[in-house]
């Protein structure tokens, strides 16, 4: 019999009822918007794009940004520059809490938006502001980067996913302005696998795939790029070769070893986990650019 391997486990079908109705506010709300810009985290690119924001929003000019950049490898996010790029899209790697020139992607924003109006025949400038609407999956960072480009702080931020519960239109100075969107994840996620890494990101909550599970996982997820991960923190050399030998190096580290020596292993995972967002063990990307395929239009520079 073969061992049971992660996409063996069920999936846990998360989808709160919130996410429902934030995406259809978000088709409601799409004919007012000149502009989308979607946050996808730059450690999973593509995994963490929500497909049904391109339903959602048929024909709307739209941008990729992927954040949390300072927490990816930071040449497999130059891959993944080229990759997009040759699918025509507009991408831009970043840190939403300091973005190099926030004015710079805000002046953009105005001219994809200007542009846009002028290809559909308008010949007048914008008589309103430019309105750009920021969507994503939970967690990934659309209101630290609202609160960027904004003069003061407007928009609530946390660590967990699910702290936008409503969308809010935010004015910059200039005329421009934002759609801060609740995180929407989709209602059937591919695999477990892709559910894994999802959490290990921060879009689904821990407890929702239990901590123990995502421990185990992210022990897989280190195993298969070895060479990138700070072993020294356990005081070890290598990747050891099975989850167990892992947890109970992170425990002999942490002090979670109970007195005969068993490990504490609710804490243990708790640690790990910690210790990975924390970047206490590497910047790491857990998906890479599918096959080259040929490029059909050239992408917008920035
Ligand atoms: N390391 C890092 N952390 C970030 C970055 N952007 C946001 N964060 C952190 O990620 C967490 C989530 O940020 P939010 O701005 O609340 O994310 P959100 O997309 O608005 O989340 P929801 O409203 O729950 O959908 C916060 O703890 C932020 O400080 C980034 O570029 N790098
Ligand atoms: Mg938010």
């Amino acid at each position: 019999m073969t061992p049971l391997g992660f996409n063996d486990l069920p999936l846990t079908g998360w989808f709160p009822g919130h996410m429902l109705k934030a995406g259809r506010k978000m088709h409601e709300i799409a004919p007012l918007v000149d502009l989308v810009v979607e946050l996808v985290d730059a450690r999973l690119p593509l995994a963490s794009r929500n497909p049904r924001f391109r339903e959602f929003l048929p024909g709307k000019p739209a941008m990729v940004l992927a954040n949390k950049a300072d927490l990816a490898d930071p040449a497999a996010s130059r891959r993944w520059q080229r990759w997009f790029e040759a699918q025509g899209e507009r991408v831009f790697f970043l840190d939403a809490r300091q973005p190099d020139d926030p004015d710079r992607l805000v002046r953009y924003w105005e001219r994809v938006a200007h542009e846009e109006r002028e290809r559909r025949g308008a010949t007048l400038a914008l008589t309103r502001p430019v309105r750009v609407m920021i969507a994503g999956v939970p967690n990934v960072g659309k209101s630290t980067l609202v609160n960027r480009l904004c003069a003061e702080k407007r928009a609530q931020v946390g660590p967990l996913p699910g702290v936008t519960r409503q969308n809010q239109w935010i004015r910059l100075r200039g005329d421009v302005e934002l759609l801060d969107t609740p995180g929407v994840l989709w209602p059937r996620i591919r695999d477990k696998e892709h559910e894994l890494r999802l959490a290990l990101v921060g879009s689904i909550r821990d407890e929702v795939i239990g901590i123990e599970l995502l421990a185990e996982f992210l022990w897989y997820e280190l195993s298969r790029q070895p060479g990138r991960v700070d072993w020294s923190l356990y005081d070890l050399a290598a990747c050891p070769e099975y989850p167990d030998e892992l947890m109970a190096a992170v425990a002999r580290r942490r002090g979670l070893l109970r007195p005969g020596g068993g490990i504490d292993p609710v804490r243990t995972a708790h640690a790990l986990v910690k210790d990975y967002r924390d970047l206490r063990l590497g910047a790491l990307t857990f998906e890479f650019p599918p096959e080259e395929t040929t490029p059909c239009r050239p992408s917008a520079s920035l």
